[in-house]
């Protein structure tokens, strides 16, 4: 971000779009019904966004019966995603907008999040040269709004690269950077029966298109709930086999030890708690702290928040933006003023007025096992713990079901490995910040009620996308 050009391009972005208004309609290779156009608002301000057409039912047959897998050679699919890549750089005015104006990103989030979209299309286009499979046919694109624009066009990106047909439902509440999207995706070259739009309702729009027979397999983000609804869904209605590639919640942890180096603690808690104002699937929300060091640490990382701005992610100066909407902020402050009731809030920054703001709050628990279910926001729940309580954190991890992101601060090398060994999450961060994927050389996904793998961003995700080998005569399968 000190880097002149981006702070410049932000002002340009800034000062062109703070009041364009976007549109959205569901992009398809044959005649749209479409509904009535709705409103989509600013998460922070309230202030119009633009106007979505959300797809109907009929134009989820109307979608699948146009799909057509892309008929091109990989090298020429390669040269169309890394033409997007260019264009989604060239289109950074509008896609900044976009991600701050319609998903409450602060100016690092946006920026962090078009360098992933971007790396993305890079990447699956240069593994795509290596798929020896062929497409399964057609993909159903299922993304949530948290990273509106990284991981709905990772998942595009995936499917594409191995030849397939795309119908991709973006989140209801960022359709407008989907479109956008999308269309710089078509202006690239991309067949527009290769990849259609559909935004729409996830339990109307969303449940009829991984109910279709024409479907060949699903990738999904969102919550676990919804992906079991989906693999019902599936296994009731999809040829058998069809994959479902998902990444779900997580219910994160982290140690820090009496050893650990505690400035660098304090910032990697602040940034994986509260950046994105918490709602990551990585982000870290069960924290143990070594007794002998409890109060002086909790007192540093009190310190540390106080530091931070939180407001209108338009503001250079804003660190953590609003929540999503109106029903996040509610489930969230529920949650935190059951806390404040029971005298387990150790600190809540104040909150701004105006939008779905949740200032970033801290809540005691004895340990994991307390927390039921992901809060996603910026919320941290901090526990502490004594040398021989190792074991039992451990437990309490994995016994959640979840196996996302775990963290880990210390400067003892055996504990690295006894809890890097005996833990079952997909992402595991020894000393540094616990924040998700970097495309390529940190590939992201969970286990259990997390996600089903392969890791998105490594190099055995697309193969998910192709048609299993056939096997030969002696039952091998061919490479
Ligand atoms: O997710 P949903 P929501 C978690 C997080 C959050 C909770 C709910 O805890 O508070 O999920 O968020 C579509 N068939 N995460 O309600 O509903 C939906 O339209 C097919 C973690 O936004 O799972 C959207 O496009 N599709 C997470 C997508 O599923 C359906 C990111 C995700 O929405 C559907 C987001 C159905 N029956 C939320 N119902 C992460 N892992 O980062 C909904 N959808």
């Amino acid at each position: 971000l000190s880097d002149g050009p981006t702070l410049a391009r932000i002002d340009a972005a800034r000062a062109e779009f703070a009041k364009t208004e976007f549109t959205a309609e569901p992009l398809l290779a044959c005649n749209v019904a479409g509904l009535k156009p709705r409103r989509v608002h600013n998460p922070a301000t309230g202030q119009l966004v633009g106007r979505v057409t959300d797809a109907s039912a009929a134009d989820v047959d109307g979608a699948l019966s146009a799909a057509k897998p892309w008929k091109a050679s990989a090298a020429e699919r390669a040269a169309v995603l890394n033409r997007a890549a260019d264009l989604f750089e060239e289109s950074f005015g509008p896609i900044f907008a976009l991600l701050a104006r319609e998903a409450g990103k602060t100016q690092m989030d946006a920026v962090a999040e078009l360098r992933e979209a971007v790396d993305f299309l890079r990447y699956y286009a240069a593994r795509g040269l290596e798929l020896k499979q062929p497409p399964l046919g057609t993909f159903a694109c299922i993304s949530p709004w948290n990273f509106p624009l990284a991981i709905f066009t990772g998942q595009i990106a995936a499917a594409l690269a191995a030849g397939n047909a795309v119908v991709a439902k973006p989140a209801e509440q960022t359709p407008l950077i989907a479109a956008h999207a999308v269309a710089l995706l078509h202006k690239a070259g991309v067949p527009a029966s290769t990849l259609q739009l559909l935004p729409g309702d996830g339990a109307t729009v969303g449940a009829k298109l991984t109910s279709d027979p024409r479907v060949n397999g699903v990738c999904f983000t969102g919550s676990t709930e919804t992906a079991q609804l989906i693999r019902k869904a599936m296994a009731r209605h999809l040829a058998p086999g069809a994959p479902l590639i998902a990444e779900t919640g997580g219910l994160n942890a982290m140690i820090v030890d009496s050893t650990a180096l505690p400035e660098q603690a304090v910032r990697d808690i602040v940034a994986s708690s509260f950046q994105s104002a918490g709602q990551r699937c990585s982000a870290l929300r069960c924290l143990y702290v070594q007794e002998d060091i409890a109060d002086r640490f909790t007192d540093m990382l009190f310190g540390a928040m106080e530091e931070l701005s939180v407001g209108d992610p338009w503001h250079l100066s804003t660190d953590v933006g609003p929540v999503i909407d109106e029903e996040a902020e509610r489930g969230i402050r529920a949650h935190v003023e059951k806390a404040r009731k029971e005298g387990r809030l150790l600190r809540q920054l104040s909150t701004p007025k105006g939008g779905h703001f949740i200032a970033p709050s801290v809540i005691r628990v004895s340990g994991i096992a307390d927390m039921k279910r992901e809060i996603f926001g910026p919320v941290l729940h901090v526990a502490t713990f004594d040398a021989d309580d190792l074991q039992k954190i451990i437990d309490d991890v994995n016994a959640t079901g979840y196996g996302l992101t775990f963290g880990l601060h210390t400067r003892i090398d055996n504990r690295v490995q006894e809890v890097t060994e005996a833990l079952h999450v997909g992402n595991i961060y020894v000393n540094r910040n616990q924040i998700g994927a970097v495309v390529g050389s940190q590939p992201f996904g969970g286990e259990g009620l997390s996600g089903t793998g392969p890791k998105a961003g490594g190099p055995h995700y697309l193969a998910r996308f192709t048609a299993p080998p056939r096997p030969d005569k002696a039952g091998n399968a061919e490479c």
